[in-house]
């Protein structure tokens, strides 16, 4: 959205107030699209009956409004949040992200229609008893079709979607067990999920969505991710993309010189078995952990802002990258602040914007990578 326009929203909108800041150039999302990529960012919905968190400040709504062309419910879609039981839907946290976007001509993403992971599964959903069998795998499938269209065919403006999120071990490369994946075996799990999300989002970009990083030691993770996806195309499983999350981390040695690294290799490697098979690449959560670095502002900034620029040079450079999300844009409400703290108490600086709605210098890295990216269809 182009800051012109913003700026006519912000006056015509109640409650909204300004970015505290500007910075000159035109928005993140206008400098991706220029080259053929969406920018956006996750976002909360708040907390209910509450006027702090993320949707419910006007400072954060400007900065979203400002620089995004898609916004991603954080943690809106998830099982645990939508499906407080097996018959009921909890729209409405989703809904209030859906609205916010509609109102400013923001397109909407979905994360994520099942994150195959037993610990992110709802109590209920984890203990639920299917029966053994063929009767079994047939109550399995009805449970996890049924809420797969429910959700899209409630959100039709969704063109991008989560499908699978993060169902490899990292340990060894494995899909991970559920009570849907025991039941109807792992491989025919997430393929009926993929085909369903076919069937009712015809037209959406569907993706797989993981974590592996280019760091050493997600070796295992990265050649189980390309087994998965290996396995997707010789089963004619609709994927259309690999979702890179890119939870970067300042604390490895090599971090900020991703580039002439021999991680940098491998890395490649990967993203290049990836494309060959013809998949498109997202990178679905980006920020960066400084929780190991000295506590001096400017140093922080400085090695977030370097880091974020040679990772997004290395991955706009592939024509195959097509959207880039931030997992949150503002310090103070990133995920990063409750995981993992820093010892000496010291809050992240992970995004691109700081607590005050100012850009920081990652925010600056982001629009030089979007600048010197080249142009895709
Ligand atoms: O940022 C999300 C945090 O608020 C939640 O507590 C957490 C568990 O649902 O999930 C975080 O988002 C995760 C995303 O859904 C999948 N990839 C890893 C993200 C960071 O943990």
């Amino acid at each position: 959205m182009a800051f012109g326009a913003a700026a006519g929203a912000a006056c015509a909108v109640p409650g909204l107030v300004r970015a505290a800041e500007r910075p000159p150039g035109g928005s993140l999302a206008d400098l991706a699209k220029a080259k053929g990529v969406r920018f956006g960012s996750a976002v909360g919905a708040g907390k209910p009956g509450s006027l702090t968190g993320t949707l419910d400040d006007p400072g954060y709504r400007q900065v979203l409004i400002d620089e995004c062309g898609v916004l991603v419910p954080e943690n809106e879609l998830k099982w645990y949040v939508l499906r407080p039981d097996a018959e009921t839907f909890a729209f409405e946290r989703a809904d209030r992200i859906a609205a916010f976007a509609k109102a400013h001509d923001i397109a909407l993403r979905g994360h994520t229609l099942l994150w195959h992971h037993p610990k992110w599964f709802p109590a209920w959903l984890s203990n639920y008893d299917f029966g053994s069998g063929p009767a079994g795998k047939a109550k399995a499938q009805a449970m996890l079709t049924a809420h797969i269209a429910t959700v899209i065919k409630h959100y039709p403006q969704i063109d991008s979607w989560d499908v699978v999120n993060e169902t490899i071990d990292p340990k060894d490369g494995a899909i991970r067990r559920t009570v849907f994946s025991d039941a109807m075996g792992p491989e025919a799990t997430l393929d009926v999920a993929f085909q369903t999300a076919r069937a009712f989002a015809p037209k959406a970009r569907l993706v797989y969505n993981d974590y592996m990083g280019w760091e050493a030691g997600n070796e295992a993770h990265r050649t189980g991710v390309l087994k998965l996806l290996e396995g997707f195309r010789k089963r004619g499983t609709p994927v259309d993309a690999l979702g890179v999350q890119s939870h970067l981390g300042t604390q490895d040695p090599a971090a900020s010189a991703i580039l002439g690294q021999p991680q940098e290799k491998a890395w490649r490697a990967f993203l290049d078995e990836v494309a060959g098979m013809g998949y498109d690449l997202l990178i679905t959560e980006f920020d960066v952990n400084d929780q190991n670095l000295p506590g001096d502002v400017a140093g922080r900034d400085a090695a977030g802002a370097a880091l974020a620029k040679a990772y997004l040079d290395l991955m706009l450079d592939y024509r195959q990258t097509k959207e880039v999300l931030a997992w949150g844009m503002v310090d103070k409400y990133s995920w990063l602040q409750g995981f993992t703290p820093r010892k000496d108490g010291l809050p992240k600086r992970a995004t691109l914007y700081d607590d005050a709605y100012k850009p920081k210098p990652m925010r600056e890295a982001v629009a030089a990578a979007f600048r010197a990216a080249p142009v895709r269809a």
